[in-house]
């Protein structure tokens, strides 16, 4: 038993994981959060490290045996502190949400005040959204975007933030598609005395490739997942520059939240850090954000209301109403025909989270499997084609032939790590 494969072992759970390598291949992948790793980031997080613990961090462990563990988590926070230029980093945090409670941990006591955007507006839930526990054991207040521009006033951020004084303060966010000011949110903080944290976790990829401003300089921490844009395995990294905010953050970390880091998962950080820093990572970030303006403009072209008018970034969000649908039947009808996306929350939404006007869609994943600008019109226009047949009601047709176009394409562009 120990020693056969999976196909034998458990032919159903490894006929699942064949079909769904399968649904990647065929699929115009959009969902803005999502990539496609390496074969060398795959082979790295299926390996023997997930057999071992390792409380601690290197050279100051609770178990034995970590002789070739401290190697590789060495290697992962020194390829990080290359890769982003800080003095500090942490590649434990199983994945953003924990990455961003040790944040909480390492600076705040409960009942103290968090200022994050709100959810509704691009923020993220650990930004002290009221479902989460940042919003129900920290007194969180909130920012938004102005309706008439659909971006972060940033007077509006400093009013907040005098009148509340908060203890912390969260940029960037999961809906945003707008390049963060990093240097004003720094100001900000700095005159209400609050710890800046940037949550890079979606533009990570962008911010190493240099094709977004870096937060390091401005923000007193930072915070990412590693699966993004940055094209890592499923996991995340706190960074800090100062040696105090490094400290708190580690302790946060371990044994604040966390116990065995998934070692597994560092190796494959290490090694999605590696590909970061090749000159060719910089050419696919570039091409990221050159892919979602080509999009934006095709979609806006095409009569879509696209939340700021189009986007700096890797992302796009649109409201469907003029459109005449929601997003939750379009992104349905759309993963139908082979593109997949998220139905989201616009600014204002006067529709619930689980119903909402808008659709999220990005284009990390299209750029890895090196679809062009080109690729990106075609897709803007099937995207135009299902949405307008679904809000007439009669999209069966429309579906099936665009799947059909869709398969056609994916089939000229293979997916990294995909067989
Ligand atoms: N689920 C992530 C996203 O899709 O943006 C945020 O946690």
């Amino acid at each position: 038993m120990a020693g056969n494969s999976l196909n034998s072992v458990d032919p159903e759970i490894a006929g699942l994981i064949r079909a769904e390598e399968r649904r990647q291949a065929d699929t115009v992948k959009l969902i803005a959060s999502e990539n496609y790793v390496s074969k060398a980031v795959l082979e790295a997080t299926g390996t023997v490290l997930t057999n071992k613990y390792s409380e601690g961090y290197a050279g100051k462990r609770y178990y034995e045996g970590q002789q070739v563990i401290d190697q590789i988590e060495t290697v992962a926070v020194e390829r990080a502190k290359s890769l982003f230029g800080v003095n500090h980093a942490n590649v434990q945090p199983y994945s953003g949400s924990p990455a961003n409670l040790a944040i909480y941990l390492a600076f705040l006591n409960p009942g103290d005040t968090v200022l994050g955007m709100g959810l509704p507006f691009g923020g993220h839930l650990t930004h002290g959204w009221s479902v989460s526990a940042t919003g129900k054991w920290f007194n969180a207040v909130r920012y938004g975007v102005r309706k008439d521009t659909g971006r972060i006033d940033m007077d509006e951020v400093r009013s907040i933030a005098l009148e509340h004084r908060p203890k912390l303060i969260f940029c960037g966010g999961t809906a945003i598609p707008r390049t963060i000011d990093f240097p004003a949110f720094a100001e900000i903080a700095r005159e209400v005395g609050a710890v800046l944290a940037a949550d890079i976790a979606h533009i990570a990829g962008l911010v190493a490739g240099g094709a977004h401003p870096s937060p390091v300089g401005h923000a007193d921490v930072i915070s990412t997942t590693t699966h993004k844009t940055l094209r890592g395995p499923r996991g995340a990294m706190l960074m800090a520059t100062a040696d105090e905010h490094a400290t708190a953050l580690n302790k946060a970390v371990f044994p604040g939240l966390q116990g065995g880091p998934h070692n597994h998962t560092t190796a494959a950080i290490a090694v999605a850090l590696h590909e970061a820093a090749q000159p060719e990572f910089k050419a696919y970030a570039a091409q990221v954000v050159k892919n979602a303006k080509a999009l934006a403009e095709e979609l806006s072209s095409r009569g879509f209301d696209l939340v700021s008018g189009g986007t700096d970034n890797h992302l796009i969000l649109m409201d469907l109403t003029p459109k005449g649908v929601g997003g939750k039947p379009a992104a349905q009808a759309l993963d139908r025909a082979g593109l997949e996306t998220n139905y989201n929350t616009v600014p204002f939404d006067p529709r619930k989270p689980f119903d909402p006007s808008g659709i999220r869609i990005g284009t990390p994943s299209v750029t890895s499997r090196g679809m062009g600008e080109a690729e990106m019109r075609q897709i803007g226009a099937w995207i135009d084609e299902v949405v307008t047949a679904v809000a007439k009601g009669d999209a069966d047709d429309v579906i099936a032939r665009v799947h059909k176009e869709v398969s056609d394409l994916t089939a000229q562009f293979p997916a990294p790590g995909l067989s």
